[in-house]
């Protein structure tokens, strides 16, 4: 049984990576800001889940976050750095400061605080697992992706630069980069609420789901220690990297 501590638990990927990481058998420390869904989820799962605020925006609070832990759950042999968000899809110019700052400090500040809180006693026990959640916005650029990319993008080569720290210990970093998953709450946060708009983005389409991400970080915690997965982009099979944008006369 591993301890898994699942960041962004509250919807979406994070709610269905703690419902696998528990039916195979794990425990899972789950955060996020909405803690009546993380009381929820902590009843329906059991004293296997323990349900803890954090707003990754508070770099003081996930700094103090590991040894605020009960003694028996400071072990965290795997860390999903999975709490993030999209705001906004306007061009760049007309693009809203407060939502990049916010992708900012949640998906890079933010990632790269708890990586450090939690980093330091996977390398002293010489095991443990990082999967940090990138995106194909790394990858390819669409417009008003802009500056949720940028963070993205962040996530692949810090990912990719911690590795090479890490050669020679048993602690392993993916970043992982869906495509489209429909089924989470992704979009109604970027559309700021707009049930609608969020849906027609998946609009017939079989998108993945957050199960099909759930299956992959369950096959990532159950590789032997040696086996390290650098990057893992998936999309649905409707899905394909786009072309180059041309403007023609
Ligand atoms: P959801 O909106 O359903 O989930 C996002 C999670 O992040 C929520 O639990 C939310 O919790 C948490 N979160 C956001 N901001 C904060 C914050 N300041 N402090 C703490 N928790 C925060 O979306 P997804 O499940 O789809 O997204 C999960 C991750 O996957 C994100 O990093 C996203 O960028 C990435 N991703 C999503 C894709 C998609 O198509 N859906 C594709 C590729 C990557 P709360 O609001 O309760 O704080
Ligand atoms: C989410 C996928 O394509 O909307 O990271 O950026 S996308």
């Amino acid at each position: 049984m591993k301890t898994l501590l699942v960041t962004g638990a509250t919807s979406g990927f994070g709610e269905a990576i703690a419902r696998r990481s528990i039916r195979d058998g794990h425990r899972v420390i789950g955060t996020g800001r909405r803690v009546e869904r993380l009381e929820k989820l902590a009843v329906e799962l059991g004293p296997k889940f323990l349900a803890r605020r954090l707003d990754m925006m508070d770099t003081a609070a996930i700094a103090e976050f590991p040894d605020a832990l009960p003694a028996d759950w400071r072990q965290i042999d795997v860390l999903v750095n999975n709490a993030g968000l999209a705001l906004g899809l306007a061009p760049g110019w007309e693009a809203d400061l407060k939502q990049w700052d916010q992708m900012i400090a949640t998906n890079i500040t933010g990632l790269a605080h708890m990586t450090r809180a939690i980093l330091p006693q996977m390398v002293a026990r010489n095991d443990g697992l990082i999967v940090n959640m990138g995106s194909v916005a790394a990858n390819y650029a669409y417009a008003g992706g802009h500056a949720y990319g940028g963070t993205k993008a962040f996530v692949r080569q810090f990912t990719q630069h911690l590795r090479t720290d890490l050669v020679g210990y048993n602690v392993r970093v993916t970043d992982l980069e869906p495509g489209m998953v429909d089924g989470s709450e992704f979009s109604v946060v970027r559309f700021g609420g707009d049930k609608e708009k969020a849906a027609a983005v998946y609009e017939g389409t079989q998108s993945l789901t957050p199960d099909d991400i759930a299956e992959v970080v369950a096959w990532l915690v159950a590789l032997p220690p040696h086996v390290n997965i650098n990057h893992m982009e998936l999309m649905p099979t409707c899905q394909a990297g786009g072309g180059f944008a041309v403007k023609r006369r």
